[in-house]
């Protein structure tokens, strides 16, 4: 089966920040999971271009929209490659295939009966880029930003989601985790149950956009051409290839909860109309907040993921957005707990105890593992980890899934300091007790290594190469004792260097 893993595509109205950052990060550990486990993976993340939000910040900035979409868009490509995250492809909404496909789907749509012309009157937020009625507002204002929306009256094109209902109904009856987690699930079945608004398919003010093929006076509304892209994307993927047969529909679709009215009701219904297989499973994440209040440009309360990043290095940021927030919940972020977490997780519990093992296998035993078994109750250990780690992330519980690795660390930490190698080593009638010692150690840490590997790969890779393990990274490699008699052993400086302060 393939396994086509996407994340939002992300506004360009401004630079990335480590909201944007969290998702891509977790969409990548999913990625690099399932391709541990042999599947298919199809791998999708870009950048969701037109629209009004767009528009005026590119007016700002004295540019035309299309050259500001470029240098917005060159930042967030940037920041998926210095994340590592292995996408596939990268998409942008600007790309003219992209352009043509929107197009043919909303004439699909249309010719299914589903799309009328009418007049819209109401209040529209140009931050979401979405409409809202008064019942949505708090105060009258956004409940995302905290601002007045506008009024807007114009002709538009409407999609007929009122039409949607039942078969909606019917989709969430048949499959109890379409999202994931369950209070998403309720949320979105209460959007359902509360009756459903045609929306506009069509905006007639704004210009910057894909032109509605029967009326290019108007341009087709942002969040159709954008939520577009994880279809239009298979077909231009790989020039001269259509991935669709092969990938369609998303197996994980990953986003936050901010957006979940549109991936959950609007997005699946427009698929129905257009005569496409919907998604297999939605899985939304929290909030990553500073001082309670949500990230977000709006606000200006950013963390700089680029600045994580080259002070502790890319690993570091990818733990610390996993193991500091629990997936799936909101969560204070900051970068004294960046910090912290480094210095104490990375740097004292795995990264010392890789620089001791393959010191003491050095020293002891040339940096050769030594001809042993793991010790048992070690070995029974990690057996009951990396199966509790394979629950956890069936269940996309990447937090749940770190916490039950760490147990294995310390475990190991505490073996060491039980077993006292180098008191061993002093002894000669204990030499086999410091094989099995030695060779747990190095077995241990390439167990730790393949279950993190999808986590923090760079220096899992690392690890994996300082056992003397350096290929083996499957996941059948979770299973203990399988590190080769005679592995050579070596690192070259210490995985995690120990940094004094947070950086700004
Ligand atoms: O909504 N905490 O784009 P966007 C966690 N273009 N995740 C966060 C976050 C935070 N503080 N801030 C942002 C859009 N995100 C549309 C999507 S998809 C067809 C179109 C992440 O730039 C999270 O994934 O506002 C959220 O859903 C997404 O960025 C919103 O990005």
């Amino acid at each position: 089966m393939s396994s086509y893993v996407t994340t939002p595509i992300y506004y360009v109205n401004a630079n990335p920040h480590l909201g944007h950052a969290y998702t891509t990060i977790a969409a990548d550990v999913w990625a690099r999971h399932r391709r541990q486990r042999g599947e298919d993976v199809f791998f999708l993340t870009g950048t969701d271009e037109h629209g009004s939000k767009v528009a005026r910040s590119a007016a700002a900035a004295g540019l035309s929209p299309k050259e500001f979409c470029d240098l917005i868009a060159g930042v967030f490509r940037s920041l998926a490659a210095d994340l590592h995250a292995t996408n596939d492809f990268f998409i942008r909404t600007s790309d003219p295939e992209h352009e043509v496909f929107v197009q043919r789907f909303v004439e699909r749509m249309k010719a299914a009966g589903d799309v009328y012309e009418a007049l819209y009157a109401g209040l529209y937020c140009t931050g979401c880029e979405a409409f809202y009625t008064e019942d949505d507002l708090n105060d009258g204002l956004c409940p995302q930003h905290g601002t007045r929306p506008e009024w807007l009256e114009e002709r538009n094109w409407f999609f007929r989601l009122s039409a949607y209902g039942e078969r909606l109904r019917a989709l969430y009856a048949e499959r109890p985790d379409y999202v994931l987690p369950r209070t998403r699930y309720n949320e979105a079945l209460a959007f359902i149950d509360g009756g459903l608004q045609d929306i506009s398919l069509s905006r007639s003010s704004i210009e910057w956009g894909v032109p509605v093929p029967w009326d290019p006076d108007q341009v087709i509304y942002v969040w159709i051409d954008a939520l577009i892209n994880y279809a239009s994307a298979l077909t231009y993927a790989r020039p001269g290839e259509d991935l669709t047969a092969q990938h369609w529909p998303p197996r994980w679709q990953v986003l936050a909860k901010d957006i979940l009215k549109f991936h959950a009701v609007i997005w699946p219904a427009m698929l129905m109309s257009a005569g496409y297989a919907v998604p297999e499973q939605l899985l939304i994440h929290g909030y990553l907040t500073v001082r309670d209040a949500k990230m977000s440009k709006s606000v200006g309360n950013v963390l700089d993921p680029f600045l994580v990043i080259n002070t502790y290095g890319l690993d570091a940021l990818r733990f610390y957005v996993l193991k500091d927030v629990r997936f799936g919940s909101d969560g204070d972020v900051s970068y004294e707990r960046v910090h912290d977490r480094y210095n104490h997780e990375l740097a004292n519990d795995l990264g010392n105890l890789v620089s001791r093992t393959v010191a003491m296998v050095g020293r002891y035993r040339s940096g050769a593992a030594p001809a042993a078994a793991p010790d048992a109750a070690v070995r029974d250990l990690l057996v009951a980890v990396g199966a509790r780690v394979a629950d956890h992330l069936d269940r996309f519980e990447l937090t749940e899934a770190l916490e039950a690795t760490w147990e294995a660390v310390r475990a190991l930490n505490r073996f060491v300091e039980e077993r006292a190698p180098w008191k061993l080593a002093k002894d000669p009638a204990a030499a086999a007790e410091l094989d099995v010692a030695l060779y747990t150690l190095l077995d241990g840490l390439r167990v730790i290594a393949v279950l993190l590997a999808a986590f923090i790969p760079d220096a899992a890779r690392s690890i994996l190469i300082a056992v003397g393990a350096e290929t083996a990274s499957g996941w059948e490699e979770i299973a203990p004792g399988r590190l080769p008699v005679g592995a050579a052993s070596r690192l070259d400086g210490p995985l995690f260097p120990r940094i004094d302060a947070p950086p700004a």
